[in-house]
């Protein structure tokens, strides 16, 4: 079959990176696999029209991605496909794996893979190519020639995470992206992901969690293999960790860092992307991932008042954890950066400023101050539909970087949410302690004109 895999563009602020979408990736390893014909077009990166690499390549299945703030843009993707071929097309990805109803009511959208899609994608073009019909296929959503929508029972999820085979990047303009985070450094060459185990069994309530709670991993051999592949074949000079959850299994991350080690792979740098699990780190771990070449990593700090994280995000995780946890990755000589939320159901002015004396006293290299944002299906989106009052409807409008408050709730008002995410970004990086010690950094001089971007938005907001 010949299949076109297609990213929406969304509209990134500048210091956002780009990189090669790696659920697409997947997607187009497996159906490469399966003998199909791939093409992914990922519009963060190339310009279309999608019109005309439909009309041009002719596909015989389309699969859109989407998450919330491009769900719009996969619908009007949609539209363009089937303006000039009637091919089936697919979405998937987050927004619709929660809300599959809602794009099949789309006149131009025939199915929704929801969850983890490989497995889902293979079985639909098996389906596709023998004509069988698509209630065979579980974890596929569709409508029947009466527009009526039948949700097949779920997927199991993937239990043998080796059985994938590794991403598609070649199917991607590797040389058209960013490097991991362009905001901080100033990295040439190829810059790619990995996902060294899936799954999460947190349940944090801000959280969009499309997979199961299940943490699965991969075996040290087939991810090392990866590792290697990502280094040696695909010359990567930096390599980002994507998990959800990178340290629910201390055993298993140290010895991957040991393997990194002793092959000499720690040479390339990596970052872990994702926040990683504060209460469960401690300094000999720390140290190993810094050896092993792991020179950034993120926590989900998420507020600095305890009720906050215990009542209502259920974070399972203590101001004192996230203290040593700070500390002993600097003593390691890992740089941080930590990820906050301002403006939480229940938050006060009191819980904000919590939060903001907080970040500071931690003082990572970045701090991230993030408006509540009560995406489709998490607890938050189904607290505020109780208890308070969503002031967006429109999905483009998710983002957190709209610098908007998102909903309000009774004593938690959007211009007092408003007021405190400003405050939060003036008073983390306009200390005098904080400004010396950016001049001082070497890469903030390479990375000038970005720089001068963050700066203008820091002052400006
Ligand atoms: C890396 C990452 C980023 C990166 C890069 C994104 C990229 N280019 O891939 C950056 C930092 C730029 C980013 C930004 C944002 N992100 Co982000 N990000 C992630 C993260 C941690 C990993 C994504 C990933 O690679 N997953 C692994 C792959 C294998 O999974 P996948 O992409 O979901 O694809 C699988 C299935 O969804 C499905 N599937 C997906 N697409 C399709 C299509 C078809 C046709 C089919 C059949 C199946 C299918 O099959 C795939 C294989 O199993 C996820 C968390 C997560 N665990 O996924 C959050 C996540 C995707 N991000 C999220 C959010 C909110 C954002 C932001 C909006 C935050 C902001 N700053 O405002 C922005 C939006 C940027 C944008 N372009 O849209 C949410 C999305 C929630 C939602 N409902 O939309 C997530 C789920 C985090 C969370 N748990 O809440 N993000």
């Amino acid at each position: 079959m010949r299949v076109l895999l297609i990213n929406p563009g969304s509209r990134l602020p500048i210091e956002t990176r780009t990189s090669p979408h790696l659920g697409l990736a997947y997607l187009g390893a497996v159906s490469e696999r399966r003998g199909d014909e791939v093409r992914i077009c990922d519009l963060d990166v190339e310009e279309g029209p999608i019109s005309q690499v439909v009309a041009e390549y002719g596909p015989d299945l389309v699969g859109i991605t989407a998450n919330t703030i491009q769900i719009r843009s996969a619908w009007g993707a949609a539209g363009e496909v089937k303006a000039v071929r009637e091919v089936p097309v697919v979405l998937g990805g987050p927004h619709p794996t929660v809300l599959p109803e809602e794009s099949l009511a789309e006149p131009d959208v025939d199915m929704v893979v929801r969850g983890e899609g490989e497995a889902t994608w293979v079985d639909l073009c098996d389906h596709l190519e023998r004509e069988e019909p698509l209630e065979g296929v579980p974890g596929l959503s569709f409508t029947d020639d009466g527009r009526r929508v039948i949700h097949n029972p779920d997927r199991s999820p993937i239990t043998d995470l080796d059985t994938l085979p590794y991403p598609a990047y070649h199917l991607f303009r590797t040389d058209r992206y960013t490097n991991l985070q362009p905001a901080i450094d100033h990295r040439e060459g190829a810059a790619l992901s990995i996902l060294t185990s899936r799954g999460c069994p947190y349940r944090c309530i801000y959280c969009s969690q499309i997979g199961p709670r299940k943490w699965r991993m991969r075996s040290p051999e087939n991810l090392m293999g990866e590792w290697r592949w990502l280094v040696r074949d695909q010359g990567a000079t930096e390599i980002g960790v994507l998990d959800d959850s990178f340290n629910i299994d201390r055993r298993r991350a140290l010895d991957l860092c040991d393997r990194l080690i002793g092959e000499g792979l720690n040479r390339v740098p990596w970052i872990m992307i994702n926040g990683i699990r504060a209460n469960l780190v401690d300094e000999e771990l720390l140290g190993r991932m810094r050896e092993a070449g792991c020179i950034r990593t993120a926590f989900g700090v998420e507020s600095g008042n305890q009720e906050i994280l215990d009542r209502v995000i259920d974070k399972h995780q203590t101001l004192d954890q996230v203290r040593e946890a700070f500390r002993a990755a600097k003593a390691v000589g890992m740089e941080t950066i930590g990820f906050f939320i301002i403006g939480l159901p229940g938050e006060t002015e009191k819980t904000m400023d919590d939060t903001i004396r907080f970040a500071i006293e931690l003082d990572p290299l970045v701090a991230n101050f993030s408006m509540a944002t009560p995406f489709p299906g998490t607890g938050l989106e189904r607290l505020v539909r109780e208890k308070g009052r969503m002031l967006v409807e429109d999905w483009d409008d998710f983002a957190f970087f709209e610098n908007k408050p998102s909903f309000e709730m009774k004593g938690l008002s959007a211009e007092l949410v408003e007021r405190k995410w400003q405050e939060a970004y003036r008073r983390f990086y306009l200390r005098p302690s904080r400004i010396f010690r950016i001049i001082r950094r070497k890469r903030t001089w390479l990375n000038l004109p970005q720089t001068v971007r963050m700066a203008w938005r820091t002052l400006a907001s």
